[in-house]
């Protein structure tokens, strides 16, 4: 059985197909299309109750959650090193994908999914009217720990650079110039340089 990804345009789950490319390993997607809402159909609730992508269907069952698909995927194949077996490594690789999940998708979130979290049409506009500078306060952050080198662990690459990259993404869209951060505008192109990665975005635009 090989491994499937379900998966949609424009979405955090860019970053399991980037690590599938990254791997070479063999993988089917599915596309899920939000325009019509697919994420939310009846058939898509009995792959995912969540109603959210990205899915990773194994050999062991389905997985979801960004930052678990990643580590599963990437402990699966040690060999390409990209979840460091030193603890302290994984520890920083894991603390940038917690971060990533728990505060600036979130954030980015408030901008098109508040009815999440309220029906008021004045508080959807006020937590619409936040994410810039929110996710400005999150980059400040970010850049501050891309100190040591290019990547999130510094001179080595990981699932984390990978996670990163497909937030980065949404920058533009929530009103962040990501220019004001050179570290993080260096991080964005140097993964656009991968080959890996060029492969996963072209079918994503
Ligand atoms: N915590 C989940 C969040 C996944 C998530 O929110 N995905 C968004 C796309 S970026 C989604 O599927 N949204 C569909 C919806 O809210 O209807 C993860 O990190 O994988």
């Amino acid at each position: 059985m090989t491994l499937t990804l379900h998966l949609a345009k424009g979405t955090v789950a860019l970053a399991p197909h980037i690590l599938l490319e990254e791997l070479g390993v063999p993988f089917d997607l599915v596309w899920i299309d939000f325009r019509e809402n697919e994420q939310h159909s009846a058939d898509y609730a009995a792959i995912n109750p969540k109603g959210r992508v990205p899915v990773l269907t194994t050999p062991h069952g389905r997985l979801t959650e960004t930052a678990a698909i990643l580590n599963f995927l990437a402990a699966s194949h040690p060999e390409a090193g990209f979840w460091p077996e030193d603890p302290w490594l994984r520890a920083r690789s894991d603390e940038m994908a917690v971060y990533l999940a728990s505060t600036v998708h979130v954030n980015h979130a408030h901008k098109g999914r508040g009815s999440r979290w309220s029906d008021d049409a004045a508080a959807l506009e006020s937590m619409r009217a936040k994410v810039t500078e929110n996710l400005t306060a999150n980059c400040a952050l970010i850049e501050a720990g891309l100190s040591s080198g290019l990547w999130v662990l510094g001179d080595r690459f990981s699932i984390a650079d990978i996670y990163l990259f497909a937030v980065s993404r949404w920058l533009q869209g929530d009103g962040v110039k990501i220019a004001d951060f050179p570290r993080l505008a260096a991080h964005f192109d140097a993964m656009q340089a991968r080959p890996a990665v060029q492969r996963a975005l072209a079918l994503h635009s």
